[in-house]
């Protein structure tokens, strides 16, 4: 069986549930991912108190000039993060800058390839970000479980790159991206559910089965 890792991308709103969320899925989970949802409701310390269940992946999303970028980088690495998701399409001195900053912290950097939502202004440039990613030496991508093609035309580009795929559960992705993924994320179909601990249970399994 082809091993999956699970993310669980906690987009709530209180400490609290956040907490018990995580606490209650940590069998299941490789990592937490937090979001500005949950570091804009609650401070960035969330990310210490996360870090104590799962490794934190601090899904900011970085988009800025490169002195912004690191800022940013260190501030969540500083508060535990043990990697952080940068935008591609603010270019290679960004994603270098952010990268520099991880290394000090032996610190993972994700690089968001296109976007699940829309690939409207991505299409042209995501072959190009998942280049830029090897060539830099990032840890992993970003890519679309909505568009399963995609991501096995740029596994085919970025190859042992960890590959990180949101979408699947509330958005509808494909599971068929287990072939190429190394992590899945999910959060919705798990946080919002009845049973959390079921469903994180059974996207594990299901991705585990569909990964062979
Ligand atoms: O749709 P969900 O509730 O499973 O959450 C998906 C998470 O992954 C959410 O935090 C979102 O910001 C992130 N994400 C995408 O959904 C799509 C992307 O292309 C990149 C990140």
């Amino acid at each position: 069986m082809k091993k999956i890792e699970l993310v669980l991308a906690l987009d709530v709103l209180e400490r609290e549930k956040a907490l018990n969320v995580a606490n209650e899925v940590r069998e299941y989970i490789s990592h937490v991912k937090v979001n500005y949802p949950l570091i804009l409701s609650c401070g960035v310390e969330i990310i210490g108190e996360l870090s104590k269940i799962r490794p934190v992946i601090a899904d900011f999303k970085i988009a800025d000039i490169p002195y912004t970028s690191s800022l940013i980088a260190r501030i969540a690495f500083k508060n535990g993060a043990k990697a952080v998701i940068v935008h591609g399409f603010s270019g290679r001195e960004t994603v270098k800058a952010v990268l520099d900053v991880a290394r000090e912290f032996d610190g993972e950097v994700y690089v968001v390839t296109e976007l699940t939502s829309s690939d409207e202004f991505f299409r042209d440039i995501s072959d190009k970000i998942a280049k830029m990613s090897v060539e830099l030496g990032c840890h992993g991508i970003v890519a679309p479980s909505t568009r399963p093609d995609r991501v096995k035309a740029l596994k085919e580009i970025v190859g042992n790159l960890k590959i990180l795929c949101p979408g699947i559960g509330a958005q509808g992705g494909s599971l068929e991206v287990v072939k190429y993924a190394t992590h899945i994320i999910v959060g919705r179909a798990i946080y919002n559910s009845e049973n959390p601990k079921k469903s994180a249970e059974y996207y594990l399994n299901v991705f585990s089965r569909f990964g062979t």
